[in-house]
C-alpha cells in the first residue's frame, strides 16, 4: 500500500516514528517549507536558516538512499494544510502517516487532514523521548504539586541512567545541584567551539530569508549551528571531550562577552532531530563512566535532558490548551522596546539580548534569572514576554518554550510546578556573573537614580503581589523581612520602581 510520510521540519532524524516502517520501493515522503510556519510568530533569521537548512539537508539525503521525496521550498505552499493536499494529489496515497508534532497547535490542524485529503491519517507518538504522555500522566495523577526531581528520578530508576546495581544512585545522591553553581574565577578560558561555516545550501537559504524575512528579529553574520546529522554529531563530541568537564561546576554562572561558556549549545540540534536526546544522555553518561568527567557535570547535565526537558514536555501536554491562558499574578505591562534592542544601561540584560540577537542562543540562567527575572519582576504581560522567547532562540517551541517561560520564569501559572518565582534581586546576578561590575548601575544601591533596577524592582514585585504571594510558604519569610521596612523605604522603593517601568513601559 503506498503510504505518504510527512516529516515536519523539528522531526529530521531518519528513526523517526513515521518513517520506522518506510518502504523505500513504494512509499513518498514529503517535507515542507512553509510561510505559516515560518511566519505565526517572526521566528529570529538564524532559527529559519537553521530549520529550511537542515530539512533541505536531510531530505537531500533521504533521496539519495532511493527514497521518493516530495521537498516543497518556501514559496510553494502557505501551509502544511496546502503542501499536504498538493502532494497527495501527485501522489495519490493509500494512507497518510505523521509523527505527532511538538506544538498543541499542529495537532489540532493535523486532526483535520483526514477530513482535508480523504485519506485516512495515522498520528504515531513521538519515540524520541524518554517517556510517553501516559508515564507523565500517571506520575501526575492525584498529585498536588509536580516537582521536576521526582519525575526524573523515576526516569533514573526506569532507565538505569546514572544508576548502581543495587538500584541507589551512582555517589550516592540524586542531585548535585549544589555542586553546580560556583562563580567563575577571576581569569578563565573558554575553549573555542567547533566552527560550521555555511555550505552553499546554507548560502542559499540564508539570501532567502534575508530577502523573505528581513525584517524578522536577529542577525546572520555569526552563524555557526551545524545543519546536517555528521555536524550535529561532531558538535555533540567536541562538547563531551572539551566543554562538559567544567560544565558542571560553572553551569549556572555568567560572564561578560562569553555567550556559551561551557554549556551544550544541543538544544536546537535536539530539538530538530538532529541528535537524539537518548545518545546525548549515552554519550554523557560514557564520558563519565571512562572517567573523563566528574559526576557533578554528568549528572548536572543529564538531569537537565532527562529531568527537565521530559518533565517540561510531560506538563505541556498535560496542562494545554487552557496553560497558556493563565495570568496568576495579573501581569499587564507591555514588553519593553530593549528586549529588540539590546538598549539599556544594565549591563546583565544588554549582555543577554545582544547575544541572543547575533547568536539566537543565550545559556539557562541568563532566561531565567536574567530576562526571565526580569519580565516577572517588570510584570509583563505574559503574551509578550511569551513570544519574544519563541521569536529570539534557535532552539523555541512551544511544548519547551511555554512551560519554560509561562511556569519557571514568571510564575503565570501560579505554581502548577514551580513552588515560588523565581524572583531574584541585583546581589543574585552580581554572585554568578561579572556583569554588574561592568554596570552603569551600582548593584549595592537599593533605590534612586543609581541603584541597580533589580532591587527596587525585587521589593516593588514582593508589594504589588502581596496578595497572592504571603501566604506562599517559601515566599513568606521574605514577607517578614519586607513587614520590618520603614514606610520611607517601602515609598522609595515604590517611588522608584514607578519612575523606572513608567519610562521603560509606559506604565
Ligand atoms: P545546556 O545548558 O548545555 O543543557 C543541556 C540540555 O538540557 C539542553 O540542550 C536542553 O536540551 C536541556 N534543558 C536544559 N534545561 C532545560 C529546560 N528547562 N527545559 C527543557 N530542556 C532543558 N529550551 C529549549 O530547548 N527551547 C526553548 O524554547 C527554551 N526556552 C526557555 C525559556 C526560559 C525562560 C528558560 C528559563 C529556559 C528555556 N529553555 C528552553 C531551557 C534551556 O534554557 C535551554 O534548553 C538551554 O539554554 C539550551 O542551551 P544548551 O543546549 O547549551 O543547554
Ligand atoms: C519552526 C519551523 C519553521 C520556521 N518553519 C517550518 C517549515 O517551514 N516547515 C516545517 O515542517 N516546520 C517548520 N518549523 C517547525 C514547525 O513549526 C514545528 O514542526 C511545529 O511547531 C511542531 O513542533
Ligand atoms: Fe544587572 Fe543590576 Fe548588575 Fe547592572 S547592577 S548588571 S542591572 S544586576
Amino acid at each position: 500500500m503506498k503510504t505518504l510520510r510527512f516529516v515536519l521540519g523539528d522531526q529530521l532524524d531518519r528513526n523517526i516514528a513515521a518513517l520506522q516502517d518506510l518502504d523505500p520501493e513504494r512509499d513518498v515522503v514529503v517535507g515542507a517549507e512553509v510561510q505559516e510556519e515560518a511566519t505565526y510568530v517572526k521566528h529570529h533569521k538564524q532559527k529559519i536558516v537553521f530549520l529550511f537548512s537542515a530539512m533541505r539537508h536531510f531530505f537531500a539525503k533521504l533521496a539519495e538512499e532511493g527514497v521518493t521525496v516530495e521537498y516543497y521550498e518556501i514559496g510553494a505552499h502557505r501551509s502544511f494544510a496546502t503542501a499536504l493536499r498538493a502532494a497527495v494529489k501527485t501522489h495519490k496515497p493509500k494512507k497518510i502517516v505523521v509523527t505527532e508534532p511538538g506544538e498543541w497547535r499542529v495537532l489540532e490542524d493535523m486532526r483535520t487532514w483526514h477530513q482535508l485529503t480523504g485519506v485516512p491519517v495515522e498520528i504515531r507518538d513521538d519515540d524520541r523521548f524518554f517517556a510517553d504522555h501516559a508515564d507523565f500522566r500517571r506520575f501526575a495523577e492525584g498529585r498536588k504539586e509536580l516537582r521536576m526531581e521526582f519525575f526524573y528520578r523515576e526516569l533514573r530508576k526506569r532507565t538505569g541512567i546514572l544508576m548502581d546495581e543495587d538500584g541507589k544512585p551512582v555517589g550516592g545522591e540524586w542531585n548535585y545541584d549544589s555542586e553546580n553553581r560556583k562563580s567563575l574565577p577571576k581569569r578563565f578560558t573558554v575553549p573555542g567551539r567547533p566552527e560550521f561555516p555555511p555550505d552553499e545550501i546554507t548560502q542559499e537559504v540564508m539570501e532567502l530569508v534575508e530577502d523573505r524575512f528581513g525584517d524578522h528579529f536577529g542577525t546572520l553574520h555569526a552563524f555557526n549551528w551545524p545543519v546536517t546529522r555528521e555536524g550535529a554529531l561532531e558538535a555533540l563530541d567536541a562538547f563531551v571531550t572539551t566543554f562538559l568537564p567544567t560544565f558542571g561546576d560553572y553551569q549556572d554562572a555568567m560572564a561578560v562577552g562569553e555567550p556559551t561558556l561551557f554549556h551544550g549549545l544541543v538544544s536546537p540540534l535536539i530539538n530538530a532531530g538532529l541528535l537524539s536526546p537518548k545518545e546525548v544522555v549515552a554519550a554523557v553518561e560514557e564520558a563519565w563512566e571512562r572517567g573523563d568527567v566528574p559526576l557533578n557535570a554528568a549528572e548536572g547535565f543529564i538531569r537537565q535532558v532527562l529531568g527537565w526537558r521530559e518533565f517540561i514536555r510531560g506538563v505541556y501536554w498535560l496542562k494545554m490548551p487552557q496553560y497558556r491562558d493563565t495570568n496568576a499574578l495579573n501581569a499587564k505591562r507591555p514588553l519593553p522596546e530593549f528586549y529588540w534592542t539590546g538598549k539599556t544601561k544594565m549591563r546583565c540584560m544588554s549582555e543577554a539580548i545582544e547575544q541572543t540577537r547575533d547568536y539566537a542562543y543565550a545559556h539557562h540562567i541568563q532566561r531565567l534569572m536574567v530576562t526571565g527575572n526580569f519580565a516577572l519582576l517588570a510584570g509583563i504581560s505574559p503574551e509578550e514576554i511569551e513570544e519574544w522567547y519563541l521569536i529570539v532562540y534557535a532552539d523555541a517551541y512551544e511544548w519547551v518554550e511555554l512551560p519554560n517561560v509561562h511556569g519557571m520564569a514568571i510564575f503565570a501559572d501560579g505554581g502548577v510546578f514551580a513552588s515560588k518565582p523565581y524572583a531574584a534581586s541585583g546581589a543574585y546576578i552580581d554572585r554568578m556573573s561579572n556583569y554588574c561590575r561592568a554596570c552603569d548601575y551600582k548593584v549595592k544601591v537599593k533605590e534612586g537614580e543609581d541603584a541597580c533596577p533589580f532591587n527596587y524592582l525585587y521589593w516593588n514585585f514582593l508589594m504589588e503581589n502581596e496578595d497572592r504571594l504571603r501566604k506562599n510558604r517559601r515566599v513568606g519569610m521574605i514577607y517578614r523581612t519586607l513587614d520590618k521596612m520603614s514606610d520611607d523605604k517601602k515609598h522609595a522603593i515604590t517611588q522608584s520602581s514607578r519612575e523606572f517601568l513608567d519610562e521603560i513601559c509606559g506604565v
